[in-house]
């Protein structure tokens, strides 16, 4: 038996703007870059809406620390507004980015919105709209912008016969975490919950399906390619399952992000390709390819206004040879062919960057050609991908711009992560760069 629904979100940032390359010569994609976080709100107080949800929970982040504004507290406010006319309620927890330290909300917020306290854990009992309990929410705020305790800990947890609810902001890692340490272990030993509406992490994820559920709901809009792929919020519904305490959590994801980051990997070595020599042979690839997605996106999400669209050309074939005497120059011309030819649908598809990584087809054939060479490139590459020693040494002599951990949120833009496909990319390349010069000092067989 169904007893209510509710919406778990988190990580909203609203008022921040997402990053789209080429759009100040482009009213229509400044607008979406402004209004993109506002409208993912808005979708998801509609989907609380039509679904006649009980509660939304907002799990951290609401705001973002950058972008607090007056226009994104007013819309925050005239959305909870609307949300009390459907007897909706509203559960706030703040954020590293919203910490309550600079958390003030310059309108009076409407009665059915709680933002749970810094300085203690509290717990809130539920009723359905004929007063029956139905669920209770414990949660704590971030006072700071780091929280290092482990609040959870602490939560009180209810002892009436309704569906428990946890609300925690976490990176989810043990030890020393600026943003509470947890583990999943701790959050299912913590008895008595049902569900853990976690925030933090921008991507919707389920880390355990039941007894407890233990989920992120991942940001409802993306703000830039860190972030790929559709956004939205959890759906859930609650149904009575038999005695005290049994109840089953049906989880259904909803799309709320006007807007997409998508990247397309495209090898020039494919079928459709192999043969092809000139731009507006790829040219014409590229569309189909855009178009197919943007077909099956408008078919399947309505939400959806637009797709920003990188294009990381790899691969060895012909069209290497087209590129390979002017790489910035050509990948900046095909960008142009295709914000020309893609840029007025709906949803548009407007290419942020294109990448090319095509390789010379001649180069493998030296490897051929030459055994103990790719032996000895093997080598040194399985050493680097490998060890320890070596990535050690290249951190040390390289290794100021580098940082040796990312913090998820607090990245520091002056440095680069050296992620493992950082480092693919890399290693590709210097391998790359010694064919070509063995090819360029024996000359073309
Ligand atoms: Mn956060």
């Amino acid at each position: 038996m169904s007893i209510f629904r509710f919406i778990h979100t988190a990580d909203i940032h609203l008022g921040s703007f997402l990053h789209i390359s080429g759009m100040e010569k482009h009213p229509k994609l400044k607008e979406l870059s402004r209004k993109a976080t506002y409208q993912a709100f808005e979708n998801i107080c509609n989907i609380a809406v039509e679904n006649k949800a009980a509660f939304i929970l907002i799990s951290g982040d609401l705001y973002d620390r950058e972008a607090r504004s007056v226009r994104a507290n007013r819309f925050f406010v005239d959305a909870c507004r609307r949300l009390e006319k459907e007897r909706i309620r509203v559960f706030v927890t703040a954020g590293n980015h919203d910490p309550a330290k600079e958390y003030k909300e310059l309108f009076r917020l409407p009665d059915n919105v709680y933002v749970f306290s810094a300085s203690e854990p509290e717990l809130i009992l539920v009723n359905d709209t004929g007063g029956e309990p139905i669920a209770a929410v414990s949660g704590q705020s971030y006072g700071e912008r780091w929280e290092r305790s482990p609040l959870h800990a602490h939560y009180p947890v209810s002892d009436a016969d309704v569906f428990r609810i946890a609300m925690l902001h976490t990176q989810m890692e043990t030890g020393r975490s600026n943003y509470i340490p947890a583990s999943s272990a701790d959050l299912s030993g913590r008895s008595g919950f049902d569900y853990w509406a976690l925030g933090h992490i921008h991507q919707p994820q389920i880390i355990k399906e039941d007894k407890p559920v233990i989920a992120y709901s991942g940001a409802p809009q993306g703000r830039d390619f860190g972030e790929q792929g559709l956004k939205g919020c959890w759906l859930v519904e609650v149904e009575k399952i038999g005695g005290v305490s049994c109840f089953r959590a049906n989880m259904k994801f909803q799309v709320t992000s006007p807007v997409i980051y998508h990247t397309f990997f495209i090898d020039i070595g494919c079928p459709e390709l192999a043969e092809a020599e000139s731009f507006d042979q790829l040219e014409a690839y590229l569309i189909e390819e855009a178009e197919k997605l943007e077909e099956k996106i408008r078919a399947e999400h309505s939400l959806v206004e637009g797709i920003l669209v990188r294009w990381e050309i790899g691969g060895r074939g012909r069209l290497h040879f087209l590129f390979s005497e002017d790489i910035e120059g050509s990948q900046d011309e095909i960008r142009r062919l295709l914000r020309t030819s893609l840029g007025h649908r709906f949803p548009f598809v407007w290419t942020d960057s294109v990448i090319l990584r095509t390789k010379d087809p001649a180069a493998e054939e030296v490897l051929v050609r030459h055994p103990m060479l790719k032996e000895y490139l093997d080598q040194i590459i399985m050493d680097i991908r490998q060890g320890e020693p070596a990535r050690k040494s290249l951190i040390s002599q390289l290794g100021q711009m580098w940082t040796q951990k990312a913090d998820y949120e607090d990245m520091d833009e002056k440095r680069f992560f050296l992620d493992e496909s950082t480092l693919e990319n890399m290693l590709d390349e210097a391998v790359q760069l010694i064919l070509n010069g063995l090819i360029e000092a024996g000359g073309r067989e």
